[in-house]
């Protein structure tokens, strides 16, 4: 045996794939628990594939133990560990391999492999973490059946759970027992878990549209079962969803969901056997606010319809993410959106792209939904793999409709079902059935950027025609400077001036709203308009696209007041709103007043009193632009300048509304509460009126009374926020006494905690640092630390870009901290230091040496350095 170790990360590109030299095709595993030394024996088939005798076998392998290897029953010594891999040579073309390993969960912070999580085991094998359990192909294109046998303690561990049934189980006479289960399909080992503990179990049970029955389970934390309602109703919703709208089954006879308080990311969707953030499960009105119960909703659904987009049909290799997520994501939002309010959820989704998504783009981790090179993969599960990746499929559902995406869908199933694809594979699957040519289509898969769409109008009075120009260009992203045309659905709709739709036609015949934009320069001419029309464009935001056109102040109240769709009607108004952002950024920057039209301030309050709106809609409408967003319009960010401009915007729209606002917030105060959706979208409007009121004269009467007669999470964190963000003088008195109230439920104070990230004081980071001293918060958890310090660092701007740099220091702090203890998380934090590019010289400065300062850390983690030296060298 040798042992080699280099320390520099290397990249791997997408265009290096290669078939593996063997494969597993069975892997039988025993797991003999303990909190420092937990032995893990994995038994594996392998066959070799190709027909190189000499192929050696490279196995995956990271923070392991090794005890012993042997093949056929026979002790190797054929075998060399080199750099994260465990190298055998002189194999049979066909052989059992055993293989002994010794892990320390409680030593792994990083919450990746086998860990603990509170006083139970669970794992997180996606997208390497399999290879800290033990050695293995450890890569989604190879797919093997798993037999797992957990022994533990049974009076500590009295549940022992893995992948697929049960198949046996027993006691030991040491006080410890022992379970086996088996999982029937074959699978990558990303999708492996493992869970112990002592839980609280809700049970249910649901009927598939075959007849079959399927045991459901959620195991939470003891005295947690009265927050596991909804995530159980979510379940069986989504598994009813996914028969409906898919035509898809659930394949095992039982579904478990467990929620774990110590997890990196939301949920994992391992077969059979779900691992979620307790966030995303737990839930009762004194706990969760609405969001959070959408929240739960949507990532339940999104981890059970993956099942089958990520678990039947995998992917060939983690360049393919986007095959499974962004199609997950697209289905998840499908099915928020028919069973809710679909404009709502719309808007939701856009935003993310347009702010979050779009700045990624402009940053220098940029990236296509289907990335060439990566050094750390857990680094690109982006909000472009997801969120761009899931408007690409919607293009496809756009420009197929329907009834041609289910055949795509159908397709796409009978081809790869069982197998590790590719998402060439699915666009392929979506043009055969379709017979609709998607060649140009593909370039989305492989050019990164935002493009921006520029149009022209012309009225022809003479000949009743209007053209439409529409000119394409994606600016240059990091890495890749050459961009070329992409076919762009674009959704288009006429108004006459009474607000009636004009039908399109050219050439004589009709022609359909989504327009094919494919070339860099296109005109459509369309005919038999009797007059100047108002255009709409983008509906339903047809692509992810940045939209240029110059609408005038009276176009975008016509399409607030008219357009058929909500969606373009929320549109309008946040163009408008653009438009005066930009305005009064640059008064501000003159030193001047902000000013907001009156003509402007009526529009919106048209929007608040029209009855003929979901409340939650018009809650939408009365929504500004983020700060990050707007800052996201700028080549150079003014972030004192934006802060002021909202600030003062929000007093005007408070002040001159102040009636209207103060009338509706009392016409939706609420009976008994309720979950339905009417419910909510009253809450919605209603605590958006109170974030308005917070800033008028009554506003800390209001919020104090708010405050005080909520029965409810959801007006209690309105209450709060209202009067963080207005800092009212009732705010110290509210956080003290939630304080008081939930210091025992970290999930809870994540509430609080977020609060304190985001308040605008002066003083806020001095807070924050102080705040860290609170009992119920640790950095140890990843939710306590995103909701503090990520929320302090990414969603309060001003404070964070403090002109000393002090916040740009408190950053370098906790990344260094977090750089050895959970790369995964500081990986997530260290986002704001990648956008210094955008700040003037003096913050630029500041930052740019925080990430020298990084660049330099002893153990510099693969997750950091790649994101450190992206950002230094671009
Ligand atoms: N597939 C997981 C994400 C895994 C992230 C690994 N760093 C959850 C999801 O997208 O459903
Ligand atoms: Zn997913």
């Amino acid at each position: 045996m040798t042992e080699q170790t280099s320390t520099q990360p290397t990249a791997k590109y997408r265009s290096d794939y290669r078939k593996p030299d063997y494969t597993i095709t069975d892997i039988d595993l025993t797991f003999d628990l303990n909190d420092t030394k937990t032995q893990v024996t994995a038994q594996s088939k392998v066959v070799r594939m190709g027909d190189n005798a000499d192929a050696k076998l490279v196995l995956d392998g990271d923070e392991l133990e090794l005890v012993s290897v042997t093949v056929n029953g026979e002790a190797w010594s054929a075998y060399a560990k080199e750099d994260g891999h465990l190298v055998l040579s002189d194999l049979p073309a066909e052989f059992d391999l055993t293989i002994v390993t010794m892990i320390n969960p409680e030593a792994n912070t990083a919450l990746e492999g086998l860990y603990k999580s509170g006083g139970g085991f669970c794992t997180q094998c996606e997208a390497e973490g399999f290879r800290r359990i033990t050695y293995y192909l450890d890569r989604p294109d190879v797919l093997a059946r798993f037999t797992t046998k957990i022994i533990a303690d049974k009076a500590a561990f009295p549940f022992l759970l893995s992948n697929g049934n049960r198949i046996a189980e027993g006691d030991l006479d040491n006080g410890r027992h022992w379970v086996q289960w088996q999982d029937p399909f074959p699978k990558p080992s990303y999708l492996f878990a493992l869970v112990a503990g002592d839980f609280d179990v809700l049970r249910d049970n649901y009927t598939t549209m075959s007849g079959r029955n399927v045991e459901l389970e959620i195991f939470v934390d003891k005295g947690n079962l009265d927050r596991a309602d909804y995530a159980m109703t979510s379940l069986k919703n989504s598994m009813k969803w996914d028969e409906e709208r898919f035509g898809l089954e659930y394949d095992l006879d039982i579904y478990m969901i467990v929620a774990v308080d110590f997890f990196n990311m939301g949920a994992m969707e391992n077969k059979g056997l779900n691992v979620f953030n307790s966030k995303f499960v737990l839930a009762n009105p004194k706990t969760a606010t609405d969001s959070d119960y959408q929240g739960i909703e949507a990532v339940i659904g999104h981890e059970y319809f993956h099942n089958w987009t990520g678990n039947r049909v995998t992917c060939r290799d983690w360049f393919q993410l986007s095959l499974k997520e962004g199609l997950t994501v697209f289905r998840d939002q499908e099915f928020s959106s028919d069973l809710g309010s679909r404009p709502v959820n719309r808007i939701a989704n856009v935003r993310i792209v347009r702010g979050p998504q779009f700045a990624e783009d402009r940053g220098p981790m940029s990236h296509p939904i289907r990335p060439e090179k990566v050094i750390e993969m857990n680094n690109f599960y982006t909000l472009t793999v997801y969120e761009k990746g899931s408007e690409v499929i919607r293009m496809m559902h756009t420009l197929l409709g329907e009834a041609n995406f289910q055949a795509g869908m159908k397709l796409y199933f009978e081809c790869h079902d069982g197998t590790a694809a590719t998402c060439d594979d699915f666009v392929q699957a979506m043009e055969n059935a379709s017979g609709i040519d998607l060649s140009r289509f593909r370039r989305w898969y492989s050019q990164a950027g935002t493009p921006v769409v520029a149009v022209e109008t012309a009225y022809d009075a003479d000949n009743k025609s209007y053209s439409v120009t529409v000119k394409q260009q994606t600016p240059p992203t990091a890495g890749q400077e050459e961009k070329l045309p992409l076919h762009i659905p674009f959704d288009i709709e006429l108004y006459d001036s009474k607000g009636e739709v004009i039908a399109l036609q050219s050439n004589g015949k009709p022609v359909h709203n989504v327009l094919d934009v494919k070339e860099e320069e296109q005109t459509f001419v369309f005919e038999n308009v009797a007059e100047q029309p108002v255009i709409s464009m983008l509906r339903e935001f047809s692509a992810p696209v940045i939209l240029e056109y110059d609408y005038s102040d009276q176009e975008l109240i016509f399409l607030m007041i008219h357009a058929r769709n909500e969606f373009a009607r929320w549109d309008a108004g946040q163009m408008l709103l653009a438009k005066y952002i930009r305005k009064n950024v640059a008064v501000v920057q003159a030193g001047n007043a902000v000013e907001l039209p009156e003509a402007v301030v009526d529009a919106f309050r048209g929007a608040l009193l029209d009855e003929n709106l979901d409340p939650a809609f018009i809650a939408e409408m009365l929504t500004l632009p983020s700060e990050n967003e707007i800052a996201g319009w700028y080549k150079q960010v003014d972030v004192d300048a934006i802060n002021a401009v909202v600030g003062a915007l929000t007093q005007i729209l408070a002040t001159d509304m102040e009636d209207e606002l103060l009338a509706i917030y009392r016409s939706l105060a609420q009976g008994e509460y309720s979950l339905d959706h009417a419910a909510m979208a009253k809450r919605a409007l209603r605590n958006k009126c109170l974030s308005y009121l917070a800033h008028t004269a009554t506003g800390n009467d209001l919020v104090t009374a708010q405050y005080a007669a909520a029965d409810n999470m959801t007006d209690t964190m309105a209450a709060m926020s209202a009067a963080n963000n207005a800092q009212l003088p009732c705010r110290e008195a509210q956080m003290a006494d939630f304080s008081d109230k939930w210091t025992h439920d970290g999930l809870v104070m994540d509430k609080w905690f977020m609060l304190q990230g985001t308040n605008p004081a002066e003083n806020a980071l001095e807070n924050v640092r102080n705040t860290m001293n609170h009992p119920a918060f640790s950095l140890k958890n990843p939710n306590r630390t995103r909701s503090l310090v990520a929320s302090f660092c990414a969603n309060n701007p001003a404070r964070f870009h403090a002109k000393d740099g002090s916040g740009y220091a408190f950053l370098t702090e906790i990344l260094t901290a977090l750089n050895t203890s959970n790369p995964q998380v500081a990986s997530r934090l260290i986002e704001p230091f990648l956008k210094y590019r955008q700040y003037d010289e003096a913050r630029q400065q500041l930052m740019r040496s925080e990430l020298e300062k990084l660049s330099v850390l002893d153990n510099l983690a693969k997750d950091l350095f790649e994101k450190v030296q992206k950002a230094l060298e671009q």
